[in-house]
């Protein structure tokens, strides 16, 4: 867990298969540059870097319009839902150094399969501008980085990639806050499944504060496990340049720190992805220290000694 000194596996997964540009391949660069293993061992916490994972794709796939670079994701998803089960099973808590956003194909999986060996519900807080719940027949684009959510959800449409008895995640355990981009097909497979979307309005009406509390209230009442996935486009365009799918009237900065100190608080976080990234199209580093500043928040680091007030 995030509060007491944690020990954090570090894995980069420099993918960017599933993105419709490049750069996220150097994604974990970047932020090993931000000193995001420092900050961390800074905090107290025990770090230990894996290093980049070796990828590899799987050959008997192929691509197609409607699922781009197939081969690549389902290798990279195989190889990361492996060392994501792994590190979790050994006591560690993984933090993803991405990468696009497919690769929480392999990091939740992972996850998945690690709360079921615990007999705890895994639950997603996925914060992004998209929610990602493309299947190859309903995306405009094809490219998977839109589609990890459908897919750890077991939605149909999706080749086999890991075995038919792989552990899922029930939609209504995936909270999504940020959202403010949507495609057409999605939102019908949304509004299906029950996936809990707090949309950009959300935040607005009610409070980041008020929207965090009901995540956790729901992940603690039933004694589960929490993943963090943190899309760099969460955020305002202003606060972190440096991704490819930018769409403006983001998240600000204060609101992401607040969940972060939300989050670590509850104690509840047992995995964290940190995706989307591309220094490629950032300013000067900007995004990277920004995604390491909150990574930060989410290990403890706090301004006053002071946990969040009750409600
Ligand atoms: B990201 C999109 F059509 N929905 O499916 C798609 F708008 O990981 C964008 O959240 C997906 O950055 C964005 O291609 C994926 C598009
Ligand atoms: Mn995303
Ligand atoms: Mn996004
Ligand atoms: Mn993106």
């Amino acid at each position: 867990m995030t509060q007491s000194p944690a020990s954090i596996t570090l894995i980069g997964v420099p993918f960017e298969g599933g993105a419709g540009r490049g750069g996220c391949a150097m994604g974990p660069a970047a932020l090993r540059l931000s000193g995001i293993a420092e900050t961390l061992a800074d905090l107290g916490h025990t770090v230990v870097d894996q290093g980049d994972l070796v990828l590899d794709a799987a050959s008997e796939f192929e691509s197609t319009a409607a699922a781009k670079e197939l081969p690549r994701v389902a290798g990279m998803t195989r190889v990361l839902s492996e060392a994501t089960y792994a590190a979790a099973a050994k006591g560690t808590l993984p933090v993803m150094l991405g990468g696009d956003h497919s690769l929480s194909m392999g990091s939740v999986s992972g996850m998945a399969r690690y709360a079921a060996s615990v007999k705890r519900p895994l639950f997603v807080l996925w914060l992004d501008a998209h929610a990602d719940f493309n299947t190859p027949t309903s995306s405009p684009s094809g490219n998977m980085h839109g589609m990890p959510v459908a897919f750890f959800c077991g939605l149909d449409g999706f080749p086999q990639i890991l075995p038919a008895e792989r552990d899922l995640v029930m939609p209504k355990n995936v909270f999504q806050i940020g959202i403010r981009s949507v495609d057409t097909n999605e939102r019908d497979l949304i509004g299906k499944h029950g996936v809990q979307v707090f949309d950009m309005r959300a935040i607005d009406e009610n409070g980041i504060a008020a929207i965090v509390r009901q995540v956790l209230r729901a992940v603690v009442e039933s004694d589960g496990l929490l993943h963090v996935s943190l899309d760099v486009d969460f955020l305002d365009p202003e606060v972190a340049p440096g991704v490819g799918t930018t769409v403006p009237g983001g998240a600000t900065f204060r609101e992401a720190h607040l969940i972060m100190e939300m989050l670590h608080d509850s104690g509840v976080v047992a995995s964290l992805d940190i995706v989307e990234l591309n220094p490629f199209l950032d300013d000067r580093g900007k995004s990277a220290r920004v995604m390491t500043e909150l990574t930060a928040s989410l290990f403890g680091r706090r301004i006053l000694d002071r946990q969040t007030q009750p409600a």
